[in-house]
């Protein structure tokens, strides 16, 4: 009985589900080196439930995705992360006082899925958090990127990160995107 309360409990970490709900996973990434992501924002609801990613881009605001909305003040914002379950004595936990969908979000696209959050207080700038600068331009196919993340770390399985996973990949052009994605791409 314990076991299947424990099955039931991994099996409904709620997952921030775009159409497909396969927006939620860091495959084949390693340990990030703690703190070395410092704009890297975890997001809970109602009293800590698991749920979305997003980056610190100043001291009052969050960028996250549309379809991690939840109402203020149920959302809540961590900072100075890397081991979730452990305190580390870097940690800031701050309630969203404003969360703002991108006007034109399409919840069955995901068109737009872009989301901005007010922190209720501002967050303390230290060198376990700090804001991510801000793109100038658009970048191009092949691109090297570092993602970050909490997410599931199984392609057909469920395995949540503890420790923030780093990953390096290129920006794919449009045309391997579609290859792959299809008529998902909007
Ligand atoms: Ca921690």
């Amino acid at each position: 009985c314990a076991r299947s309360l424990v099955t039931v409990a991994l099996c409904s970490v709620p997952v921030a589900s775009a159409p497909g709900g396969d927006d939620d996973k860091i495959i084949g990434g390693y340990e990030c080196r703690p703190h070395s992501q410092p704009w890297q924002v975890y997001l809970t609801y109602d009293n800590g439930q698991r749920w979305c990613g997003g980056s610190l881009i100043n001291e009052w605001w969050v960028v996250s995705a549309a379809h991690c909305y939840i109402p203020p003040p149920r959302l809540e914002v961590h900072l100075g992360e890397h081991h979730l379950f452990r305190d580390e004595g870097s940690e800031q936990h701050i309630p969203a006082a404003k969360v703002i969908r991108h006007p034109g979000y399409n919840e069955r696209t995901t068109d737009n899925d872009f989301m901005l959050i007010k922190l209720r207080q501002a967050a303390r700038l230290n060198q376990y958090v700090q804001p991510i600068a801000l793109a100038t331009s658009c970048v191009t196919a092949g691109t090297p990127c570092l993602v970050s993340g909490w997410g599931n770390q199984l392609t057909n399985d469920v395995n949540y990160a503890s420790v923030l996973q780093c990953l390096n990949l290129p920006v794919l052009s449009d045309g391997q995107c579609r290859s792959s994605y299809g008529s998902q791409i909007t």
